[in-house]
């Protein structure tokens, strides 16, 4: 056990506490040896390779969905073995597939603000069917550019993206309720609203009267889980940092860590860590929704993006929004309570009985368990301590049912095994503290490489936890891998967590910085797995579905499309002449194969973007600026065959002006259509 440090935190005094979060990095440094092997290799169980082993030719039990923090995309990784699946592409351009570099992408990174190519991606969260994981979507959040997206679990393909409008940090986000009913997304950042839309231009010196926050509730269509945002509440502008709704007798209920209720304005570090204590934020989500159907909710202008692609086409289109409707809890008695939280609280999470919420805070010496049963009996009898921007205030007494004593420093995120028992992560003092439910007694303590930032357990947030395995996300690294230079890999860790003792198995390097992660038995995922797009289906506008169709046409002065077909192992035109200086060349590329596992990529010599990769039945597009007169070869980017490496063309491109026809062709016989050829 990693125990310099709890000797230390016994010498720390609590105003040393703060100190000791903002030098978390300086404490892991003292508490290990540098470089090399370290302590933590006696901590490895002696069965750890037998339980990770998965023989190959063999799958893994779960899918896990890691966030790739600033790299803006979902990382899939198989568990236990660790195995990297896939890299989704989400909020960030990705030159593997062209994810945001392709014609039809491009839409799905639009925002109010312009084309984004890039987000940073903090918390995946599955779709339930009353209270479980259901293996249909996955939901994870821009924090950035505040946007939710929607992956599609069936191609691991992200289908929509929805901007959210008075929302600045969409870190609290996204919640999906008990039956995907909403997705709820609450802003870090509070800003002055002007409610004709936008932001207002006002002093800083203004935070206390002016700055608000907003808490977004996204509808999801229980067939096809398309989004729509159904209204927002306008809340006190504090710091809103994480969420997670209840079960089971809260189901009804959302819960939000608030920090910044100081509302200061600047060098929050200090700032905002003024008042002992803060809020957790209890918002009763049906009630809202209830509320905004019953005429509570006004409407402001808005300016914000919806996203989606399309299912037969792929094609994204955007639809720009101009309103969204909300409510002032002012206004709707009973929708939102306020509970006193320890100081600058980080994770809330609520047990899978649904009766307890778990108040992290991050500068706190214990953690507090509030009762839910206690808060609906204190709301009865009226427990207020105040109040704040028309938000009543429960006393906190009234509502804690107690404290995890002396957990360890820096507690941030709890996850439940289903079997009593909760798990905390400790970004100080670097370990997972498992604790009973029943008797908040700390009975374990597991170390972790280094300053563990979320943790997760199969379901660990849901009604029934998968509690075989608990996953670290850490956010140092330091000497656990070969170095890499001044950036080192992330990491995670997995522990075994079915016995009383947790034994730690395995790590295994991220991509960028995991946050939060999800995980689900490949069971309820993979026997949907798509194998390919019916070629029947594809209603691409360009698309071409057998090879005697591929056509080349002068669309207009500088325009020409190449509709273009790929099988293993040609192209048809694989000869293009008749392309002039300063032409921009689409080249729409359909896919013919009908078989699983068989994309063909495309890209072409100078293209100012990347590659695309289009998987079997689809069509997708390369846009391709013809610069300079000269012949310029174009291929299949991904080893289709024995034959992929004849898998090529060339494109000839003419002084402009030229008299060079169109013509297009594959093998010997040439059709040779001069000017504008005919689309048949
Ligand atoms: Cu990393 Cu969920 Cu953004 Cu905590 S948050 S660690
Ligand atoms: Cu198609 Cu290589």
């Amino acid at each position: 056990m990693d125990t310099s440090i709890f000797k230390l935190k016994k010498l720390v005094p609590k105003a040393a506490l703060l100190m000791a979060v903002a030098a978390g990095t300086a404490l892991q440094g003292c508490s290990k040896t540098e470089g090399g092997s370290n302590a933590s290799s006696e901590a490895v169980a002696s069965d750890a390779a037998s339980a990770v082993y998965v023989a190959p030719g063999k799958h893994d039990e779960l899918y896990s969905f890691l966030s790739g923090g600033f790299n803006g995309q979902v990382s899939v990784y198989g568990l236990p073995s660790g195995r990297l699946l896939k890299i989704i592409p989400v909020f960030t351009q990705h030159g593997e597939n062209g994810w945001g570099y392709s014609e039809e992408s491009k839409a799905m990174l639009m925002t109010s603000h312009g084309f984004v190519p890039w987000d940073d991606l903090h918390h995946p969260k599955l779709s339930r069917t009353d209270g479980q994981t259901d293996g249909r979507w996955l939901f994870v959040n821009g924090n950035n550019t505040p946007r939710v997206a929607r992956i599609d679990l069936k191609t691991f393909e992200t289908v929509e993206i929805m901007e959210l409008p008075n929302s600045a940090g969409n870190h609290c986000s996204p919640y999906p309720t008990n039956n995907n009913e909403y997705v709820i997304a609450g802003t870090r950042f509070s800003v002055p609203l002007d409610m004709k839309g936008g932001t207002k231009d006002v002093s800083l010196d203004k935070y206390e009267e002016e700055f608000r926050g907003s808490i977004s509730f996204i509808k999801v269509d229980p067939e096809h889980g398309d989004m729509d945002l159904d209204f927002q509440i306008l809340v006190p502008g504090f710091d809103y940092d994480l969420a997670n709704g209840g079960k089971g007798p809260s189901e009804d209920w959302v819960f939000f860590t608030t920090y910044n209720s100081e509302k200061a304005g600047t060098l929050k570090e200090v700032g905002a860590s003024q008042n002992d204590r803060d809020y957790l934020a209890a918002v009763n989500w049906k009630l809202a929704a209830k509320y905004a159907k019953e005429g509570k909710a006004r409407e402001m202008p808005a300016n914000y993006y919806h996203n989606k692609m399309d299912e037969n086409s792929h094609v994204a289109k955007s639809t720009v929004k101009k309103k969204v409707r909300y409510l002032l809890p002012e206004e709707c008695p009973g929708m939102m309570y306020l509970l006193p939280a320890p100081k600058s609280p980080h994770g809330i999470d609520v047990d899978p009985t649904g009766e307890y919420m778990v108040v992290s805070g991050k500068l706190a010496s214990a953690i507090p368990v509030f009762s839910f049963a206690k808060m609906q009996d204190a709301i009865k009898n009226k427990q207020f301590d105040g109040e704040k921007n028309g938000i009543p205030v429960l006393k906190y007494e009234s509502v804690l049912k107690g404290e995890v004593k002396e957990p360890g420093l820096g507690p941030l995120h709890t996850e439940f095994d289903g079997k009593g028992n909760a798990y905390t992560s400790m970004f100080v003092s670097s370990e997972i503290v498992k604790w009973k439910l029943n008797d908040l007694s700390v009975v374990d303590r597991m170390p972790v490489y280094y300053s563990v930032g979320h943790l997760m357990i199969p379901g660990g947030d849901t009604k029934e936890p998968h509690g075989k395995y608990l996953v670290a996300m850490n956010k140092i690294t330091k000497d656990r891998y070969l170095p890499t230079g001044p950036e080192l890999a992330h990491s995670a860790q997995l522990i075994d967590i079915s016995g009383e003792k947790m034994k730690m198995l395995l790590d295994f390097p991220t991509v960028a910085e995991p946050h939060y992660a999800q995980a689900i038995l490949a069971s309820k995922v993979a026997p949907n797995s798509t194998k390919f797009f019916k070629l029947d289906a594809n209603n691409h506008p360009h698309a071409v579905k057998k090879e005697a169709d591929a056509t080349v046409v002068r669309e207009s002065k500088n325009r020409v499309r190449v509709k273009m077909t790929a099988i293993r192992s040609h192209m048809t035109p694989d000869n293009i002449e008749g392309i002039q200086e300063g032409d921009t060349v689409y080249f729409h590329v359909t896919n013919l194969e009908q078989d699983w596992d068989v994309p063909h990529g495309f890209a072409v010599m100078g293209a100012n973007t990347a590659e695309t990769l289009i998987m079997p039945g689809a069509t997708q597009t390369l846009k391709w600026v013809a610069k300079k007169a000269g012949v310029y070869p174009f291929y299949c980017t991904d080893f289709c065959s024995a034959l992929h490496q004849e898998m090529q063309g060339y494109i000839r491109v003419s002084p402009k002006g030229s008299n060079v026809p169109i013509k297009f062709s594959t093998g010997k016989k040439k059709q040779n259509i001069p000017g504008v050829a005919s689309t048949k």
